[in-house]
């Protein structure tokens, strides 16, 4: 496959290199582009040394797939001119994911809607990907009415700037600021940018995307979505409403038998997911399982994956597995 990947540079471009070698992706040309200030970098990929090139560029060697990672106006003024000359665009960002000619994919949900017309493939935000991951067997088997999500996310989110303030902040180091206070012990109730509605679009894509994935307009989804110091992955405290009513065992047994998704759910042992230890991984960690008394067919978990990866590159790559390994492509 001769591949590009948009956004090479960035955070989640780098964890598309890693994921495509540990998943040994089957690569024919391999195309790293970013914006024009990169353009001539050279990056190191597989062991060998290539040159970052263009969009212009990109467009004009007519790749298989394209990877993208690079922003919502450049998905959506690029990823149309790949499409165009047959490459399939598989975009991180968030510009096409509520486009409703536009799929919106988590390979072990919703692969099968995929066919050879999709030329622009959404995948979903981070913290979407992992809560619907635990949502998608669950609203299957009892039908979920109303969720309630508390995010906890990692700072890679915001992006290199924020990583690095939180660096500087506990090395003592004065630098550039992503937020204008302090990162450490601290928690910001403010991921991405608030909506008319006072909800931030992180906290939206959570009820949108949700929504969409699980193809049901009536769940009801709220959401608070807050920052806090950590890196490894994003953390979620998730409140299910059913329609029905469930056994706790069957609970842990079907989540159990879910591809992708790793019970770590012990109090005797105080196991439980924490994002320290699932960063690096592709897995969604699931603890803290428990029936929620204060309401009817009402269920507590704790869900935890590392962002930049389930949450984006391995999930963007997996969608161009399962492409290749249904003839889409
Ligand atoms: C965040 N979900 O964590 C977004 C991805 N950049 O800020």
């Amino acid at each position: 496959m001769k591949i590009a990947v948009i956004g090479v540079t960035g955070m989640v471009g780098n964890v598309m290199l890693n994921v495509l070698k540990e998943r040994n992706f089957p690569i024919t040309e391999f195309i790293p582009v970013a914006s024009e200030r990169s353009v001539g970098k050279i990056i190191s990929f597989k062991g060998e040394s290539y040159t970052v090139t263009s969009l212009e560029d990109a467009v004009s060697k007519q790749p298989d797939i394209a990877l993208f990672s690079a922003g919502g106006n450049t998905s959506l003024e690029w990823a149309p001119k790949f499409a165009e000359v047959g490459t399939t665009v598989i975009d991180n960002s968030s510009a096409w994911r509520m486009d409703l000619t536009k799929k919106l994919i988590v390979p072990e949900i919703n692969a099968t809607q995929l066919s050879k017309a999709d030329k622009i493939i959404a995948n979903p935000n981070c913290s979407t990907i992992q809560m619907v991951m635990v949502l998608a067997p669950l609203h299957k088997k009892y039908t979920i009415k109303r969720i309630v999500v508390s995010t906890y996310q990692s700072i890679s989110g915001t992006g290199v700037k924020a990583v690095k303030q939180l660096e500087n902040e506990l090395t003592g180091v004065k630098g550039e600021m992503a937020y204008p206070y302090p990162i450490h012990r601290n928690a910001i109730p403010h991921c991405d940018v608030f909506e008319e509605n006072g909800y931030t679009k992180e906290e939206m894509k959570l009820v949108r995307e949700t929504q969409k994935i699980l193809d049901d307009r009536t769940i009801a989804v709220t959401a608070t979505a807050v920052r806090i110091p950590t890196s490894g992955g994003h953390s979620e405290a998730v409140n299910i409403e059913f329609e029905n009513d469930f056994d706790i065992n069957n609970v842990r047994q079907l989540l159990n038998n879910t591809s992708g998704i790793v019970i770590q759910d012990n109090i005797d042992t105080n196991t439980y997911p924490m994002p320290i230890y699932a960063e690096g991984k592709d897995d969604v960690f699931v603890g803290r399982i428990r029936r929620d008394g204060s309401q009817p067919n009402s269920l507590n978990l704790w869900i935890v994956s590392d962002n930049l990866r389930k949450g984006a590159a391995t999930n963007a790559i997996q969608i161009a597995e399962y492409l290749i390994a249904n003839d889409l492509i």
